[in-house]
């Protein structure tokens, strides 16, 4: 029995702007379009097959990944969910619903033991400006970690996720 891990899935998404981190900005509305979570354990059973070509490895890629809205649709300034749980090498799709300009920025305290809180961040500076805009990050190391949207840290945007 074939059984996919997590990195054998993961698409080395390294060619945004911050080449140097596991992080990518993205401006395209669509890349969480898609996203569901009943489909990762239908393509575990598919095997090894779906990596053979590239359009079947980016859905893989895609699979694996949860979404978090920035923003809740009531208006409160959170992320949505605020505190969730993922496999190590899954993607966290975080992306512009409402009330922004947002961000997300890990804490660096509150991370793993080895890991630098800034190649996960977005810069304190930069923002998701438009509707549907997403920020992407891959985390491999397992634990928990805390990050927060630097506009509205102080509003109580804040959020944790444990990587199992
Ligand atoms: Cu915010």
């Amino acid at each position: 029995m074939a059984t996919i891990t997590s990195s054998a899935v993961t698409v080395p998404y390294l060619a945004g702007k911050k080449a140097a981190g596991s992080a990518k900005v993205s401006t395209s509305p669509k890349v969480a379009a898609t996203l569901r979570f009943g489909v990762k354990a239908s393509l575990k059973q598919v095997g090894t097959a779906f990596v053979a070509t590239a359009a079947s490895a980016m859905m893989a890629s895609n699979a694996m990944a949860i979404e978090v809205l920035l923003g809740g649709d009531d208006g409160s300034l959170s992320f949505v969910p605020g505190n969730f749980t993922i496999n190590a090498g899954e993607k966290i799709v975080f992306k512009n619903n409402a009330g922004f300009p947002h961000n997300v920025v890990f804490y660096e305290d509150e991370v793993p033991a080895g890991v630098d809180a800034a190649k996960i961040s977005m810069s304190e500076d930069d923002f998701l400006n438009g509707p549907g805009e997403t920020f992407t990050v891959t985390l491999t190391e397992k634990g928990t970690y805390s990050f927060y949207c630097s506009p509205h840290q102080g509003a109580g945007m804040v959020g944790k996720v444990t990587v199992k």
